[in-house]
């Protein structure tokens, strides 16, 4: 009797320790999010956040501070590698200064198109861009899908590279797309994407380039009449989380983890095919107008300089780019 009863104390004792563990343990994280309410990531990251919760039963919960208010992208990227946030969703473009495997996807006019571009990832030029990221401490767990990114600005359509000639342009920070511009004659201007609204409104730049959705959300299509379609980035983004937080959760956490972003991302993939076109809708009935372009062989011509530069100083990654190139 009196052995069992202190067995039974034993067992409720280490009970209650086991249940103060796994509370103490509960991981708390912190992710990043620049887009604000009504863009398709910020209702993508969210899935992501409850799907987390659900599937970890709690172990892991996800606060998501959208709008940037954590810092710009390349200051979370840097506090996402040092373990300050914990997670977020970054452009591969901004992490090319980081991982410079992750350029491949920011070369000019790489991929044909969207599908491309996920066929590429998923096989060696992917592989080689996650090994290289999670080693840098920010491990891609789901793509999220970016469109392509088009020239904007206020003076008329762009048509060619010409048309870009003498153009102070904003990039996002990342020297490939500095040099890209200047390709074309133009000054291409590393500045942060909260910023832009204002410069392209007070003149400080003359264009930016962006994709359909983005170009909405943060409404620079109020201060650029002519949106010409050169879709000359296709850029993937990530769901990113610190490689050494995921590590230690246990495996079952790893896959709950994982799944939730897979199937965050295969979310975030309708919305955005939605919202892209809404976004077209939107802007054109705002009286933007939409220039096709007939003819982007130049632009594409313009880049032989681009590529020669990236080939020059990472000689490993030319055959990448060409099995990417050949990628069916
Ligand atoms: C958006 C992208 C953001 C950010 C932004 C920019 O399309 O989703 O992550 O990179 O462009 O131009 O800075």
């Amino acid at each position: 009797m009196t052995f069992n009863l202190k067995t039974s104390l034993y067992a409720t004792a280490t009970a209650v320790a086991l249940a103060a563990t796994s509370a103490s343990a509960a991981d708390n994280w912190r992710a990043w999010n620049v887009h604000q309410e009504g863009h398709p990531n910020y209702a993508a990251m969210d899935m992501f956040a409850e799907l987390v919760e659900a599937r970890t039963g709690g172990e892991v919960s996800i606060e998501v501070f959208h709008g940037g208010v954590l810092g710009s992208q390349p200051d979370a990227l840097e506090q996402v590698q040092l373990g300050a946030i914990d997670a977020g969703n970054f452009n591969l473009g901004p992490i090319g200064p980081i991982v410079k495997e992750a350029n491949l996807v920011s070369l000019p006019f790489i991929f044909r198109d969207v599908p491309h571009m996920f066929r590429v990832l998923d096989g060696d030029a992917g592989d080689a861009i996650s090994g290289a990221m999670s080693e840098a401490g920010l491990l891609p767990i789901g793509w999220f899908d970016a469109g392509a990114r088009s020239f904007y600005n206020n003076t008329g359509p762009i048509n060619s590279p010409d048309d870009v000639s003498g153009m102070k342009i904003r990039v996002m920070n990342n020297d490939l797309f500095t040099g890209m511009v200047n390709a074309m004659g133009g000054n291409g201007t590393p500045m942060a994407f909260a910023e832009v609204y204002q410069a392209l409104s007070t003149g400080v730049v003359d264009g930016a380039e962006n994709n359909l959705p983005s170009f909405e959300s943060v409404g620079h299509f109020e201060v650029a009449g002519y949106y010409s379609l050169s879709e000359h980035l296709i850029i993937p983004e990530c769901i990113c989380v610190n490689t050494a937080k995921f590590e230690a959760l246990s495996d079952d956490m790893q896959a709950a983890v994982r799944s939730a972003a897979e199937d965050a991302s295969t979310f975030q993939h309708a919305l955005w095919a939605q919202q892209t076109e809404a976004s077209r809708t939107a802007v054109a009935a705002a009286g933007v107008k939409i220039n096709s372009i007939a003819d982007k062989g130049p632009f594409q011509a313009a880049m032989a300089p681009v590529y020669a530069d990236y080939i020059a100083a990472n000689p490993d990654m030319e055959a990448l780019i060409v099995a990417a190139q050949e990628t069916e």
